[in-house]
């Protein structure tokens, strides 16, 4: 912690000023009327002096912008966007020739996806800080993402399925997280009548393996009636060995869902016993099924991308395998399903219920034992309500749809329709606040609030709509995230800031959690990319048939080689550019006047490859598209493409280079001169 008491001087000036103007300026400011804050005091929870940190890192997912956010908390300063599933031009993810790769599923390169849920990976069911998953809901996928780079590590794509929306939720020692259609289709994909639904539409939950890197796979697929499925959630503690899943349209609707999915009272929470389905696999009762899917692998030594197809899954059908599956019925239409920190208590968020179910899991398994069956749907027995059911929330709002836990007892869910957070008390049931929201909540997060040990400070509702909360940016505005102080016994309101795409579901850790182990820059000797050029002088060009590849470093401020020539048209040109700097955050950029792809930018230590087809003969510019030093404008180069009937002989200036080197202003480097000499 930085100089304190000056800290607090500041503080208070600026709160002071601050709320003078919310009362100058802007009359129609909303005041809570239950946890009322003058806009002073909020000001000092969040605000966090030019070069101090947030105490905590929030990972936001981008919905439909297909990537995650990375904002710091309580500031709600944004850091940093992670391409996942759609192509990023800002760094070159999904164009350039190293991360190409990644976007490739069965349908070939898919640039974009809509990505609902980022989950943290969990040591003993707290988050760990190791990896973020995140989900692609159109082209079900599942994204792995390092965080010690905050870079997409690796993709697996999800066979038998459509719409990957209950996922990707984690197991508590991350042995696996899953993905549930959120579709129902035939399975396996064939030409039938819609009208044949019932008769041919089903759902899968597919669990994946994810606590080895490099070696996500589909460990195993459950094959589910025809529902859509909604969210999940692992048991812990107690109910560790359990996973839940909300299903709606238990009606088995195929047109008109808003009315023809919302006849039944109830529809159900699939309970997946897990451990039973390994059982069940280890001896011999799953059965060798269908099903092609990609996974892309971003290999950590050389940094490049490759994508291999599988064919085949084990299926288990819950016929097969006594004691895998129940159905909790839950009312009505249920959206989120959350399990509170104790492991006991499932929650759900009954979207058209007028009560906030919580289920008991001590009664569930003795509802088991004792054979508390209402019905059986499909092979799968369905338990009586009242035989597991906790209590109910009374009164709550309207629109549950997510719950989140502080830790110390109490629960949080976001009401969509009545636009607010409302605080109950788990065991008596007893709504203890509300703190209206800026509206229309979806997801809701408490950092760590889903595991087993939240950090229970602060909420962020994640709001879908904003309307009036900031200046008017055309018919489409932002969606907007609120912070809520949750640490004394009335709800706080304590700042808005807007977002990136649509963010559903969020993650937070403390700083102190990912801080210390964020990368600072690739060695250059553990950059084994078959294309590294380490030195100035080892760059170069060569010709293979119609193929041309340029390898050449960059640093403050050139490119070497930074003349090319004896390039033909008809040729492919494959620039491959290592940035040789060895320090924090010096990146260099790389474009080439009129290639059909993305600059890349070109972070200390690695190397980018990019493809160019030169479409004319002529002079073609190229430069760092990264403001790096004083002499940045300088940081370009030429290439020269001809007619092959010129027979320009392949050139790239390697000694010029090394001349002007030895001549170059020292002042240039400053305190980092780290130079591209050694090898
Ligand atoms: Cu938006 Cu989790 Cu996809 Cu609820 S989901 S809001
Ligand atoms: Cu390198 Cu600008």
């Amino acid at each position: 912690m930085k100089s304190s008491v000056k800290l607090y001087a500041a503080i208070g000036y600026i709160g002071v000023t601050l709320s003078g103007l919310a009362y100058a300026c802007a009359p129609s400011v909303k005041t809570n009327a239950s946890g009322g804050l003058l806009a002073g005091d909020a000001a000092t929870r969040t605000y966090v002096p030019p070069g101090s940190y947030d105490e905590y890192y929030a990972f936001l997912s981008g919905g439909f912008s297909g990537q995650v956010t990375v904002y710091g908390l309580p500031s709600g300063r944004l850091f940093k966007e992670i391409p996942v599933f759609s192509q990023f031009p800002q760094t070159g993810y999904g164009y350039n020739e190293d991360t190409k790769a990644m976007l490739t599923t069965t349908f070939g390169q898919v640039p974009w996806d809509d990505s609902h849920h980022t989950e943290m990976s969990l040591t003993d069911g707290v988050p760990d800080g190791r990896w973020l998953f995140i989900n692609g809901n159109n082209t079900p996928r599942i994204a792995r993402i390092d965080l010690k780079k905050f870079e997409t590590e690796e993709i697996i794509q999800i066979p038998n399925a459509a719409g990957g929306h209950a996922s990707p939720f984690a197991t508590p020692d991350t042995k696996y997280v899953v993905s549930a259609t959120r579709f129902s289709v035939p399975i396996p994909q064939t030409d039938v009548p819609i009208e044949s639904y019932k008769k041919n539409f089903k759902g899968t939950i597919t669990f994946v393996r994810a606590d080895q890197p490099g070696k996500m796979d589909v460990a195993f697929q459950i094959m589910m009636p025809g529902y859509d499925y909604d969210l999940g959630h692992a048991g812990k503690g107690p109910s560790d060995g359990w996973f839940f899943f909300t299903t709606y349209n238990s009606e088995q609707a195929n047109t008109k869902l808003e009315v023809n999915a919302s006849q039944a009272d109830k529809d159900y929470i699939a309970a997946i016993n897990y451990k039973q389905a390994e059982k069940c696999i280890a001896d011999g009762k799953g059965k060798k099924f269908g099903g092609n899917y990609v996974h892309n692998y971003v290999n950590q030594s050389t940094g490049i991308a490759t994508s291999e197809t599988k064919t085949g899954v084990t299926m288990l059908f819950p016929a097969d395998c006594d004691g895998l599956v129940y159905y909790l019925p839950t009312p009505k239409s249920p959206h989120g399903v959350d399990i509170d920190p104790s492991g006991e208590y499932i929650v759900a968020g009954g979207k058209l219920a007028t009560v906030i179910p919580v289920h008991s899991y001590t009664k569930m398994i003795k509802a088991i034992a004792d054979k508390q069956f209402e019905k059986t749907v499909d092979g799968i027995p369905v338990l009586r309500y009242q035989a597991v059911v906790a209590g109910e929330v009374q009164k709550p709002g309207l629109g549950p749809l997510h719950t989140e836990f502080d830790g110390k007892g109490n629960a949080y869910t976001s009401m969509f329709i009545s636009s607010e957070i409302v605080k109950w008390k788990l065991g008596t049931w007893q709504v203890l606040d509300r703190i209206p929201v800026y509206y229309s909540v979806g997801h809701l997060m408490i950092p760590g609030g889903d595991s087993k040990k939240p950090w229970g400070k602060y909420l962020l509702a994640l709001d879908k709509i904003t309307k009036d909360r900031y200046l008017p940016t055309g018919p489409e505005g932002s969606r907007s995230a609120q912070l809520i102080d949750i640490s004394g016994d009335k709800m706080k309101m304590l700042l808005d800031f807007p977002t990136m795409g649509e963010p559903h579901y969020a993650q937070a850790v403390p700083a102190s959690l990912l801080q210390p182990n964020s990368l600072k820059f690739q060695k250059l000797a553990d950059n084994h990319n078959p294309n590294v050029t380490t030195a100035e002088a080892a760059g170069g060009i060569t010709r293979k048939g119609k193929r041309v590849d340029v390898k050449m470093i960059a640093i403050r401020s050139h490119f070497a080689p930074d003349n090319l020539e004896g390039i033909e048209l008809g040729d492919t040109v494959y620039f491959h550019v290592t940035n040789i700097e060895q320090d924090w955050n010096i990146a260099h950029g790389f474009a080439v006047f009129g290639a059909n792809t993305s600059g890349v930018t070109l972070p200390p230590g690695e190397t980018r490859t990019v493809r160019w087809v030169p479409q004319a003969t002529g002079i073609y510019p190229f430069y760092c598209t990264d403001f790096c030093s004083a002499l940045h404008q300088e940081m370009q180069g030429y290439v020269r493409v001809s007619a092959p009937e010129m027979h320009v002989p392949l050139s790239a200036n390697i000694s010029k280079v090394a001349q002007t080197q030895n001549g170059r202003m020292p002042a240039e480097h400053g305190e980092h001169g780290e130079r591209g000499e050694r090898r």
